[in-house]
């Protein structure tokens, strides 16, 4: 059977001579475009080992203008995997849920990534088979699922130690950061600003002392670094297919050193925005209540185990900081001319801006409800006898 493939990135040849770069357990009988992701290009592989069902493969172009040591995003993920095969052979952590951690296959030379003539770096993981993602969530009780995905990667990483995980993306969540760069690139911005960019102007100078809310605490000590995964949107969160359960974190290259709290804003603020973060309707966007609090009691039952009572602290500040800091990143490269984030259309970023501001003003609005949820998450913690804990 002849392979179908045909994608914008590449033609059938060359997808199917890179795929062929990496020890596949079959020949390639299908490539497609997989996912919506804004960094990276992805493909789903499918193969078809001699005498055995189909199986499915991740080949992705590792997008080296974001990541430019893809080699250190891979010792990165590979150390995620053997930290959490040595806890499932230690027999620690006895899985009472299926959970599986995507792993990278090797490249026919033994590296887990490839070059391409032309300097394109590619590298194959496989996929969570019986799995699919959402880009909005349903129901409360599939943000239980998504909160309880987030806690459970976080507690399996949680005692992997962050020196042995290089830093990747330097720079990534830290607010002020993003700040200092939208200060630099409006100062040269020639092009007369519309209403829309205005209003995201005042939007984000009306909240510049609120940018470092997270950096200080971890400056001061309160807020330790630990394992993040870095990416955690719910797209990324992989359902089972027939159970709902959460089964998997895909999408790993921002697994570095970082604050949890990173984590928990990124999951909150596309988990509890029912119109989902490509939406045009900007003005409607919502931050979901009955969403979050089912998110946090489900990140809460298994996270109670490893946060602090700053932890608990800053939670808010994540929830707002997080939503906030997307929409500056989106604006700022809005402003840059589109040169981080792929778009598909003039104005595409200036639109996910306006969505995660309006957001982070929800967000604002329901301060006193979010800070309830996060006591009860709190109380709830202490109420876990120590013996369950
Ligand atoms: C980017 O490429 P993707 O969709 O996995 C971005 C995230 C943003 C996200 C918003 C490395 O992730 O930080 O939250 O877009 N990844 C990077 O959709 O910048
Ligand atoms: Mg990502």
């Amino acid at each position: 059977m002849r392979p179908v493939i045909e994608t914008s990135v590449g033609s059938r040849q060359r997808l199917e001579a890179v795929a062929s770069r990496f020890a596949l357990p079959g020949p390639v009988v299908a490539i497609r475009e997989l996912g919506n992701g804004n960094v990276n290009d992805t493909y789903l592989v499918t193969v078809r080992p001699a005498g055995k069902a189909e199986k499915h493969l991740v080949l992705q172009r590792i997008n080296t203008r974001v990541f430019s040591r893809p080699d250190l995003v891979m010792g990165n993920i590979l150390r995620l995997g053997d930290h959490v095969e040595a806890l499932r052979r230690r027999g620690a952590r006895r899985a009472a849920r299926r959970w599986e951690v995507p792993r990278a296959l090797p490249a026919l030379d033994g590296v887990h990534h490839w070059v391409e003539e032309g300097g394109d770096v590619w590298r194959t993981i496989t996929f969570v088979e019986g799995s699919r993602s959402f880009d909005t969530i349903g129901d409360p009780a599939q943000a239980r699922e998504v909160g309880l995905g987030l806690g459970q990667f976080h507690a399996l990483i949680s005692d992997l130690p962050v020196a042995e995980l290089a830093d990747t993306l330097e720079g990534f969540h830290v607010t002020p950061g993003y700040l200092a760069q939208f200060q630099r690139v409006l100062r040269r911005t020639a092009v007369p600003l519309t209403p829309q960019a205005q209003h995201c102007i005042a939007f984000i100078r009306a909240r510049e002392a609120f940018v470092s809310v997270l950096e200080d605490a971890k400056a001061a000590g309160r807020l330790p670094l630990r394992p993040i995964h870095g990416d955690p949107k719910i797209n990324n969160v992989m359902m089972d297919v027939d159970s709902g359960a959460a089964i998997a974190l895909v999408d790993l290259d921002t697994v570095k050193p970082g604050l949890v709290h990173y984590d928990i804003g990124d999951c909150l603020r596309s988990g509890c925005n029912r119109l989902g973060e490509e939406t045009d309707d900007w003005r409607s966007v919502q931050f979901d209540l009955t969403l979050c609090e089912a998110l946090l009691e489900g990140y809460g039952a298994v996270a109670h185990q490893f946060l602090t009572p700053a932890d608990y602290d800053h939670l808010f500040d994540a929830i707002r900081l997080i939503a906030f800091e997307l929409g500056l990143r989106f604006f700022t490269d809005h402003l840059a001319g589109d040169v981080y984030f792929k778009i598909s259309r003039p104005g595409h970023n200036l639109q996910r801006a306006l969505v995660q501001f309006r957001l982070t003003e929800s967000i604002e609005a329901q301060a006193p409800q979010i800070r309830a949820i996060v006591e009860r998450l709190r109380l709830a913690a202490h109420a876990v006898p120590p013996a369950a804990a």
